[in-house]
C-alpha cells in the first residue's frame, strides 16, 4: 500500500467511524461504495471496516463510547459486510477437510470475512457456524477434518482453544488448529499457550496458512 493510499484509507476510516457513531447508515454505506472502486471487498474490509471496528473497540474500553454505540456500529457494518461478500453457498464444501467455526462467541464478522476469503481464494472450507468446543470438536472428529480454523474475540472463548484442542487430541484427531481474532491479535503468545498450531490476524494470514498447510496454491 502506498503512503497515498494508507492517508486515503486513514481518513476514510476516521469518516466511516463518525457515520457509525452517529447511525448514518446511508453516510456509512456511500463511504463503503466509494472505497470500492478498483478495489475488492475484502481489501476495503481489511483496509477501513475492521480497523474502523477495532478503533470503535478501543474507545469503548476507555470509556469514551457507550456499548449501545459498539452494538449498533456492529449491526451496521455486519449489514454492509454481508451485502459485499458474496453468499455462502456451502453445498460445493461439504466434502472438504478444512472446517471454519466461531468458538463460544458471538462476534461473527470476523469468521464471516475469513470463510469468504478462502472460498474466494479456490479454498473449499466448511461453515461450523457457531458453537461449544463439544460441538465443534466432536463434528471435526466426525468429519475427519485436517485444518480446523477458529475465531475468538473475547478472552474467555480464546481460552477455551485448550479445552477444544485435548477433546481433538482425546479423539484421536491429528487436525492443525489454527486460530484468530482480537485476544490472539492482542497477546502473542496466547496461540501457543491454548496449544494452536497457528495464529493468524487477518484473512491475508488464512490464506497463507491454509495454503501452506494443504500444500496446494488455490
Ligand atoms: C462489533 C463488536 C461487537 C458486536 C458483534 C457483532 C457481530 N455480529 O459480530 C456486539 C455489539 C454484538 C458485541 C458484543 C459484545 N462484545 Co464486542 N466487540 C466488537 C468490536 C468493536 C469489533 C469486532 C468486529 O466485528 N471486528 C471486525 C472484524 C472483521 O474483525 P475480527 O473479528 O477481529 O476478524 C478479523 C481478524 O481478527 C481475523 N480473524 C478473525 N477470526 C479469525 C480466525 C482465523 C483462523 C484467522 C486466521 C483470522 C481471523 O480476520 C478478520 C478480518 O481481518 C470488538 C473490538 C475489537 N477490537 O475487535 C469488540 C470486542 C471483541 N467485544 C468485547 C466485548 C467484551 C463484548 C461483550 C461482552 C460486551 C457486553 N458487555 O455485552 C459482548 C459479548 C458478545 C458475545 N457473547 O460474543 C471485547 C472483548 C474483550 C475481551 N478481552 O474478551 C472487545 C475486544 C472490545 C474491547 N476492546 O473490550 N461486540
Amino acid at each position: 500500500m502506498t503512503a497515498d493510499e494508507r492517508r486515503s484509507f486513514g481518513d476514510l476510516q476516521h469518516r466511516l467511524e463518525r457515520a457509525l457513531l452517529t447511525l448514518d447508515d446511508d453516510e456509512a454505506r456511500c463511504l463503503v461504495d466509494g472505497a470500492r472502486v478498483g478495489r475488492s471487498a475484502v481489501e476495503v474490509i481489511e483496509s477501513v471496516i475492521a480497523p474502523a471496528l477495532d478503533h470503535l473497540g478501543r474507545a469503548w474500553e476507555a470509556g469514551t463510547v457507550a456499548l449501545s454505540q459498539i452494538y449498533m456500529a456492529g449491526r451496521l457494518c455486519e449489514v454492509i459486510v454481508n451485502a459485499m461478500l458474496p453468499e455462502l453457498d456451502g453445498a460445493r464444501e461439504s466434502g472438504s477437510l478444512v472446517a471454519m467455526a466461531t468458538l463460544e462467541d458471538y462476534h461473527l464478522l470476523g469468521k464471516r470475512i475469513v470463510l469468504a476469503a478462502l472460498r474466494a481464494s479456490g479454498f473449499p472450507v466448511r461453515d461450523y457456524g457457531q458453537g461449544t468446543v463439544e460441538e465443534i470438536g466432536n463434528r471435526a472428529v466426525a468429519d475427519g477434518i485436517g485444518i480446523l480454523l477458529v475465531s475468538t474475540l473475547m478472552l474467555p472463548s480464546a481460552l477455551r482453544v485448550k479445552d477444544l484442542r485435548s477433546l481433538l487430541s482425546g479423539r484421536g484427531s491429528t487436525a492443525r488448529l489454527v486460530v484468530g481474532g482480537a485476544p490472539f491479535r492482542m497477546d502473542p503468545h496466547l496461540g501457543g499457550e491454548v496449544g494452536a498450531d497457528e495464529v493468524g490476524t487477518n484473512t491475508g494470514d488464512a490464506i497463507a496458512i491454509v495454503r501452506r498447510l494443504t500444500g496446494r496454491s488455490s
